[in-house]
């Protein structure tokens, strides 16, 4: 049977995903694993993580390996000397994705630069983003900040994920391994949905691009449950484990994945279940995918773009959501299905966050 690796691309749209930083690097090794090997992926680091990328994904070393010393300014400083490298890297993609870790000097530092370079190319751009622990202090939280407003200006969309968020179960015992595992986990999953979407046809394609074009603020949620009725039940798992409000968000990009019996009719209650969430203005694009190992139970992941419309829950459901900057978003709902199952090692345990 054919892996999701192998199943050949529909449409035509050329994606690069580069990681950024330690963080970043780490993301990219756990996506090449599930995104088309016809993905080029690159690598950037300052310090020694470009060592460790998985057979496939390019590395380009900046400086002497040593790191930029949690800079951002001295990891820009390094990498001016390596544009044109960047450049070669991103020639006729239409969408690039940005992966990185912000807080400290390489991925803060590069991927605000790396994103003016690839939206200045003409590919739409999106950064998939970490936020630091609370516990890894202010000047670094500050710091990711900054970072995360820079990228929100050179970015199209910028997705961003709190660390704190992640842990899971019990605080006291969790490893701090495990919290980063859960987060480079959302944020593949969170590439993983918008690559399906973006890689079905060319019709879906381009509507998801006009979607994601200059949306701003984004977010990713996620629920796992298993059992009867667990699509909807996992959408309340998502949506509960944040204290934002989605309603009004410009668009969602909706996958769900389930086990080899996952029928259109769940998939279809998942979704109404997103759109009790977050209204009926936003556009929804849906992907599912069936996955050897998930028996009964449904994961749903959900990438909300353009969240940041300042509207309380009451103004959203009550009045006309202005749409942001230039693009026009025409309310709609499109459901494919990936070609064949994939094939896992066992439920997929993805943290609420
Ligand atoms: N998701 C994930 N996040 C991580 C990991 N390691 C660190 N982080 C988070 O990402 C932030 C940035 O860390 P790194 O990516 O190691 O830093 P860097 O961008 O390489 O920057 P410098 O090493 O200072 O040049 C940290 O503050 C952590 O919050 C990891 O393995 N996975
Ligand atoms: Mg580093």
């Amino acid at each position: 049977m054919m892996k999701l690796k192998e199943l050949p691309k529909v449409a035509t749209i050329e994606i690069k995903i580069i990681g950024i930083g330690g963080a970043g690097c780490s993301s990219l090794n756990r996506l090449s694993e599930t995104v088309s090997s016809e993905v080029p992926m690159l690598g950037i680091d300052t310090g020694s993580a470009t060592a460790h990328l998985n057979d496939g994904v390019e590395a380009l070393s900046i400086g002497n390996g040593f790191g930029s010393g949690g800079d951002p300014e001295a990891a820009v400083d390094l990498f001016s000397e390596y544009e044109s490298r960047l450049i070669e890297f991103i020639d006729g993609a239409d969408v690039v994705i940005l992966l990185a870790g912000l807080g400290r000097g390489t991925g803060s530092g590069l991927a605000p630069e790396i994103a003016r370079l690839t939206r200045d190319s003409g590919a739409l751009t999106i950064a998939a983003v970490n936020m630091p622990f609370e516990f890894e202090g202010r000047l670094r939280n500050q710091s990711a900040t900054r970072a995360r407003e820079l990228l929100e200006s050179s970015a199209d969309a910028v997705i961003t994920m709190c660390n704190d968020d992640l842990v899971v179960g019990d605080t006291m015992s969790g490893s701090l391994n495990a919290a980063l595992q859960n987060s480079d986990m959302s944020i593949t999953a969170a590439v993983h949905a918008i690559t399906l979407a973006l890689e079905s046809s060319p019709e879906r394609s381009e509507s998801v691009q006009v979607s994601l074009t200059n949306a701003g603020a984004s977010a990713v949620v996620s629920g796992v449950f298993t059992g009867l009725h667990a699509g909807s039940n996992a959408v309340q798992q998502a949506f509960a484990s944040t204290s934002n409000n989605f309603v009004g968000a410009r668009s969602a990009v909706v996958h769900v994945e389930g086990g080899i019996g996952l029928s259109l009719g769940q998939v279809a209650e998942a979704v109404a279940k997103v759109r009790e969430e977050i209204g009926l203005d936003t556009a929804v694009h849906v992907s599912s995918e069936r996955l050897i190992g998930m028996g009964r139970e449904m994961k749903v992941t959900i990438v909300l773009a353009g969240i940041d419309s300042g509207l309380t829950r009451e103004e959203k459901f009550t009045s006309i959501i202005p749409v942001r900057r230039e693009a026009t978003i025409t309310p709609l709902e499109s459901v494919f299905d990936t070609p064949a199952p994939r094939r896992t090692r066992g439920p997929v345990l993805l943290p609420t966050g």
